[in-house]
């Protein structure tokens, strides 16, 4: 099944809208493969934001995703590269519609909460930038077992 990368970047950390954000692709039927907390490098944030480094705003973007924490996800399912894009909505969060995580959580876009990889190329690589295969987990919902326990 197809996988892909988020980043919550430090901004929606900072304003406590991880589980805000993190709900959204369990409700839409995502499965969680990997999650960790970690601060990005100078190196890490050039590698991963490399297409940009040229851009006159590069300078501010690594000083921002650089400053505090990141959560890192690994989301698998359907189409999941397109549709956690779609649910993300588009870099400009001032022009986000309505109902997508930009569109709801932020009004910038230098200040947008959420990373998601663009395309199958781009997220394989980006997969493996920032988890290692050990830390990638292959499991099954198993609802039932849960919610009909009888040990009660
Ligand atoms: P994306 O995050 O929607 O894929 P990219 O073009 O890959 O957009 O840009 C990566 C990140 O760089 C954006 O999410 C945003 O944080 C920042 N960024 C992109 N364009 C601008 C800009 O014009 N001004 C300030 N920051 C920008
Ligand atoms: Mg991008």
């Amino acid at each position: 099944m197809e996988k892909t990368l988020l980043l919550v970047k430090p901004d929606a950390i900072q304003r406590g809208l991880v589980g805000n954000i993190l709900s959204r692709f369990e409700a839409k039927g995502f499965r969680i493969s990997g999650l960790k907390m970690l601060q990005m490098s100078k190196e890490l944030a050039a590698d991963h934001y490399s297409h940009l480094v040229d851009k006159p705003f590069y300078p501010d973007l690594e000083k921002f995703v650089t400053k505090h924490p990141i959560v890192a996800i690994v989301v698998e399912g359907k189409e999941a590269v397109e549709v956690v894009r779609l649910i993300v909505g588009p870099t400009n969060a001032s022009k986000a519609p309505a109902g997508t995580i930009r569109g709801d959580l932020s009004n910038s876009t230098s200040r947008n909460v959420i990373h998601a990889s663009d395309s199958k190329e781009t997220a394989e690589k980006e997969v493996k930038r920032f988890f290692k295969g050990n830390e990638l987990f292959d499991y099954k919902f198993n609802v039932m077992e849960y919610l009909m326990a009888t040990d009660e």
